[in-house]
């Protein structure tokens, strides 16, 4: 599979495979970085709407208009699911956004952070503040090196894992396999709970299928809320769960205030709603989410 992304007329499209027929275009005022790392073409482009926005392999990762729905569910839905998180490890997401709102958690001792590819955190931390300010927090060990390899190696370490992958082709494409679970599960203390990025019912199914099949296999407790992101194929995009013990629908523990005033996106009740899908994406689910 390969994407078509491009720019045409001063409009970035994003043209993949993974979404055939549709495109969504944001008009790009400048291009300020454009590089073939290691592992992927990463772009920066300054949008006429949208601010600035990270495109990794043709991608759209991110812009700063509508980020924060995003960093804040991938981080405090799996976080106030459980009673006590204490250490955290979060898998990819080099811009630093689901780090940023991980270290609004004062409960979390220690977070180990683990990207393959270190040009994608030197953008952000160039271009990106907002985001990359996630960096800042002494509490982080980063580690450069692949996730699921990073995962394999640690055994009943964290309480919560994160996953804020890219899509499942380039170097993401291994993050969505049964093997990674396994890992992730073993790296879980006990009653740890995990959280994947978990793409789009509407426009991903058998992919979505597959994630909620392997967490089902594996996790005593499962479960795949919702995210609106206006600049993600279809406008949302989904977490896939699993839980060795806390349920998931339901924060386990209030949200400080001092937390609470920080966010736009996230409430007790958002983190509730987020997993009451349309019944065609709960028919896929089984019936999971009630
Ligand atoms: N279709 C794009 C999905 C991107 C998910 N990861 C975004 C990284 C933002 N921290």
């Amino acid at each position: 599979m390969k994407n078509l992304s491009k720019i045409e007329k001063g409009w970035f499209s994003e043209i993949c495979p993974m979404w055939e027929g549709v495109a969504l275009s944001l008009q790009v005022d400048e291009v300020l970085y454009s590089n073939k790392s290691q592992y992927q073409q990463i772009d920066l482009y300054q949008t006429r709407s949208h601010g600035k926005m990270l495109v990794l392999d043709g991608i759209i990762q991110l812009t700063e208009r509508d980020e924060f729905g995003y960093q804040e569910m991938m981080a405090h839905v799996p976080l106030f699911a459980h009673p006590n998180p204490e250490t955290v490890l979060v898998i990819g997401g080099g811009d630093g956004g689901v780090l940023r709102e991980v270290g609004k958690h004062s409960c979390v001792t220690h977070i180990d952070f683990c990207e393959i590819d270190a040009e994608v955190i030197e953008v952000a931390k160039k271009f990106l503040p907002g985001l990359a300010c996630g960096f800042d927090d002494p509490r982080i060990t980063v580690h450069i090196e692949d996730g699921s390899r990073f995962a394999a190696n640690a055994a009943d370490t964290y309480d919560v894992i994160i996953v804020d992958s890219s899509d499942p082709i380039g170097p993401g494409e291994a993050l969505f396999e049964k093997p990674f679970y396994e890992h992730l599960k073993h790296a879980l203390k006990p009653g740890g709970v995990v959280a994947t990025q978990g793409e789009s019912f509407f426009l991903h199914q058998a992919c979505v299928e597959n994630l909620i099949k392997i967490t089902r296999e594996l996790f005593p407790v499962q479960g795949f809320a919702n995210i609106l992101v206006p600049s993600y194929p279809g406008g949302h995009i989904g977490i896939c769960m699993g839980s060795l013990g806390p349920e998931l629908v339901k924060p386990a523990r209030p949200i400080p205030p001092e937390i609470q005033s920080q966010l736009k996106y996230y409430s007790p009740m958002v983190h509730e709603a987020a997993f009451v899908l349309p019944y065609f994406a709960r028919q896929l689910m089984n019936n999971d989410n009630g």
